[in-house]
């Protein structure tokens, strides 16, 4: 299904809705780019402010990590950047992409009245279907440190199962087809700031990083159960036990050793009816 007549995605209609100081200022919304997150890198070294947000109707080459594809066709979800100016070390950044998948829950919960899950480290599921991926992507600048950094977010609003590509058709889900809920591109937008401002900006960052851990720790769905650790060019059974401080993964491999992973690929297998087997 298309989204409705009345839900225009435009920058005018986001500023109407948004409730924020920071976060959404300014929004600026495009029907097409090849990658928000790659046009909120060259705003963010061209000085845009803290809190943009650079969202789109639609990407010709939206992207997921190591290179793998995002598709994000038109009028079907909502893909954008948010540009951030962190006080944080370096070696802290990738707990940018776990604060922001609790966000996503806070912003998926209002709107739907329904709690999604996440699956370490970037996504979040329903229904052992993957609604949305986050990107965070930084820039170094002298000193070593941030000189800023880009989280990217790309939710499925409308797609029914069937509608997605061949190759995701069974991994894949939408705000539509797994809770039924329509939500307008631009409502979304300004939950997002929202509960995006809450947790990055009202002076609680980054002191609140161990009770957001904490929240995204409870939302993993796997932990108890059996996975399989993808590395490279090797793939590891394992048993999923539990997300630690610095929000790695800790899994205990079958010859008993534990290892704290920092990233990477956890493959898990569900059930048709969404349940994970093992
Ligand atoms: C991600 O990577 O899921 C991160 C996606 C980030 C997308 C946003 S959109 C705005 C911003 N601009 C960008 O260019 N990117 C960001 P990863 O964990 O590597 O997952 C990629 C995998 O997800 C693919 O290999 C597919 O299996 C699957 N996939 C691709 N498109 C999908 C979609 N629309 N819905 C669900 N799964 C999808």
């Amino acid at each position: 299904m298309m989204s409705d007549l009345t839900d225009i995605f435009s920058a005018a209609e986001v500023e109407k809705k948004l409730t924020t100081r920071v976060i959404g200022r300014p929004a600026i919304c495009l029907d097409t780019v090849d990658s928000t997150n790659i046009r909120a890198r060259q705003l963010a070294s061209e000085g845009a402010p803290h809190g943009t947000i650079v969202a789109a109707a639609h990407q010709t080459a939206g992207r997921g990590r190591l290179a793998r594809r995002f598709e994000s066709p038109e009028g079907q979800g909502v893909y954008l950047s948010v540009i951030l100016r962190p006080e944080m070390p370096l070696a802290e950044l990738n707990t940018l992409t776990l604060m922001t998948a609790v966000v996503m829950l806070d912003t998926i919960e209002e709107l739907t009245g329904i709690r999604p899950f996440i699956k370490w480290t970037n996504d979040i599921y329903l229904n052992g279907r993957k609604l949305c991926g986050i990107l965070t992507e930084c820039s170094v600048g002298e000193g070593g440190k941030a000189e800023y950094a880009v989280v990217g977010i790309g939710l499925n609003l409308y797609q029914q199962r069937e509608d997605f590509a061949e190759e995701i058709r069974s991994i894949a889900g939408s705000l539509v087809s797994e809770t039924g809920v329509h939500v307008f591109r631009t409502d979304y937008i300004a939950c997002l700031a929202k509960h995006f401002e809450r947790i990055f900006c009202d002076g609680a960052f980054p002191e609140n990083k161990k009770e957001v851990l904490h929240r995204y720790r409870e939302a993993v769905f796997f932990l108890g159960k059996k996975v399989e650790v993808r590395g490279y060019d090797n793939a590891w059974p394992a048993v999923a036990l539990d997300i630690d401080e610095e929000g790695r993964l800790l899994v205990r491999a079958e010859d008993g050793s534990i290892h704290a992973l920092n990233s990477g690929e956890i493959s898990i297998r569900f059930r048709p009816d969404g349940e994970i087997e093992g």
